[in-house]
């Protein structure tokens, strides 16, 4: 019987098979600086997500950040990132040589920010591909090697981000203001702390997205056992890790009915089997977030079993999206 091709297209991107990461859960770099840099020419990941970048520098949240739960973990990260303009400089050469296709990631405070990051990183990968827009053409030759996904979702930051995600007319202002600017793959990240999440995926779908990722994590508290006050630095936290996959789930489910966009599935996904549940019920591609600290490898792993399970069904992907519909 000849190997499952799992090669699947999520817009102009082109991707080796189904399963990708969740952005800032894996840093390649740092991967390869303690493992080799053999991870850098065979990434874990059919596409590779960093972390989400804003126009300006962020330090990020006091710390705790990070703690364990049952069932997962609580973050209270709050976007620490050089900003743009290092990103551009630092960042996107070397994310540029990676043999993967890239979805960059960018947060923001208003619809407007959003749009002035991706009207950075939009020039300055005309600048660096060279890539003004090949003879014949309509877009920039890199719109089939990079990809944007915008996160409206972070919980760990007091405006912008999540407020914009769970706001219909604010996800829709900005989306429409990045899709002015942006002629690429354009994912929108999605809030599981929404009532109804439908509303925000029609709006984003409306205003010209090309994906929905869902789901970013769900706003947690934990307290310090001694002092019985919120345990991290943040206050509040995002809660990931195999707890939530049911609740994911269920926003995948949902949305796969009442939108047409390809959905990048993602919360609490260890095993090949979550990744054919998130599949079933209506995801394209399944993203690794809070478990690739334990096992950064743990994509291309799933991808040789996921070819196994297809393989014994004589399925390809497109075969398991939405099966759980039908
Ligand atoms: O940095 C964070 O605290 C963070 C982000 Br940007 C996000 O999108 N989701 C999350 O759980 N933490």
């Amino acid at each position: 019987m000849s190997p499952t091709d799992l090669r699947v297209s999520l817009g102009p991107l082109s991707l080796a098979y189904p399963i990708v990461n969740c952005s800032g859960t894996l840093d390649l770099f740092e991967l390869a600086a303690t493992v080799g840099e053999e991870v850098l020419r065979d990434p874990p990941v059919a596409a590779y997500v960093p972390k989400t970048v804003t126009l300006a520098p962020r330090s990020g949240n006091p710390p705790p950040r990070i703690v364990e739960t049952p069932g997962g973990m609580l973050n209270s990260i709050g976007l620490p990132n050089a900003g743009v303009e290092a990103f551009i400089g630092t960042d996107l050469p070397r994310l540029l040589r990676l043999p993967r296709p890239l979805i960059l990631n960018v947060g923001g405070f208003s619809p407007g920010e959003y749009a002035l990051a991706a009207g950075r990183l939009r020039s300055a990968l005309d600048m660096l591909t060279e890539g003004q827009v090949p003879d014949g053409a309509r877009q920039p030759g890199w719109v089939t090697k990079v990809g944007l996904e915008l996160n409206v979702s972070c919980p760990n930051v007091h405006s912008g981000c999540m407020s914009i995600g769970t706001d219909p007319a604010e996800t829709s202002a900005a989306v429409r203001a990045v899709r002015e600017v942006w002629p690429g793959l354009l994912v929108v990240k999605l809030t599981p702390n929404v009532t109804d999440m439908a509303a925000v995926a029609r709006a984003a779908e409306d205003a010209g997205a090309s994906a929905l990722s869902l789901v970013n994590t769900f706003k947690g508290l934990v307290l310090d056992r001694h002092t019985l006050r919120p345990y991290l630095g943040g206050g509040t936290g995002g809660l990931s890790g195999p707890a939530i996959k049911p609740l994911a789930l269920r926003f995948v489910y949902e949305v796969f009915r009442e939108c047409g966009l390809p959905i990048v599935g993602m919360g609490g996904v260890s095993t090949v089997r979550d990744v054919v549940d998130f599949m079933a019920c209506g995801a394209s591609v399944v993203a690794v977030g809070s478990a690739a600290f334990q096992d950064p490898w743990l994509g291309a792993r799933l991808a040789v079993d996921l070819a196994r399970v297809l393989g014994e069904r004589g399925w390809e992907p497109a075969d398991l999206v939405g099966k759980a519909h039908e």
